[in-house]
């Protein structure tokens, strides 16, 4: 499926404010793609359908997850994390994306989930970093990103709960078990410098 294709019909999804972050998501993962050794359209591919059935009507979103047989334990959790799992089933549908890798990039790309791809942390990354964004410690993370890949995802993880925990909202516990795996991810490749 061609790319033009695959963008004219995202755009159409989406209000013009959401189409401008996914740019903005494509241009900083396709960057982090190439620095980081990974291949910069697949980078390209998943950035731009991540959020495909972002303004999808709350009702489509829970018939499709039941119709797909996505985790029913998403329903007791924020609808904001519902859009992920539904797109990567749609885009897969719509455009014939078989990309294993693409399609949990999109899938994962809210929750987070233990034992993420690199191109996973990236599209992960790169949604919650692109220049618009203005949440507390982003800047940090922005840096971190800049050398250390795994370190960013989970300063930016650790925002993220906190954000929910202010919130006193919820917190899914695929995002905690994302968040306990990048730890371990991170103290693994270095665990004298986390230790002092
Ligand atoms: O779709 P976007 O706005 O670009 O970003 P996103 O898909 O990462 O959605 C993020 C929103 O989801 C963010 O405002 C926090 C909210 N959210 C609610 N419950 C959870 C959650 N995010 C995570 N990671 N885990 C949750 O349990
Ligand atoms: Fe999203
Ligand atoms: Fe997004």
């Amino acid at each position: 499926m061609n790319l033009e294709i695959m963008m004219d019909k995202t755009r159409g999804q989406m209000p013009v404010s959401r189409w401008e972050h996914t740019l903005r998501v494509r241009d900083t993962a396709v960057a982090m793609a190439r620095r980081e050794g990974e291949d910069p359209a697949r980078a390209e591919i998943a950035a731009i359908l991540h959020d495909y059935c972002k303004f999808w009507p709350e009702d489509e979103l829970r018939r499709r997850i039941r119709v797909h047989n996505l985790p029913e334990d998403l329903l007791d959790y924020n609808p904001e994390l519902w859009h992920g799992p539904v797109a990567a089933e749609v885009v897969r549908e719509e455009f014939g994306i078989a990309d294993v890798d693409i399609l949990n990039a999109i899938r994962y790309h809210t929750s987070g989930r233990p034992g993420m791809s690199r191109l996973e942390k990236i599209i992960w990354l790169s949604d919650v970093i692109e220049p618009g964004r203005r949440h507390p410690g982003v800047d940090e993370v922005r840096k971190l990103a800049e050398h250390d890949l795994d370190r960013a995802v989970l300063k930016a993880m650790d925002n993220t709960i906190r954000f929910l925990l202010d919130r006193s909202w919820k917190v899914y516990p695929l995002t905690l078990l994302a968040r306990n795996a990048m730890l371990d991810e991170v103290q693994a490749k270095a665990p004298r410098e986390e230790s002092v």
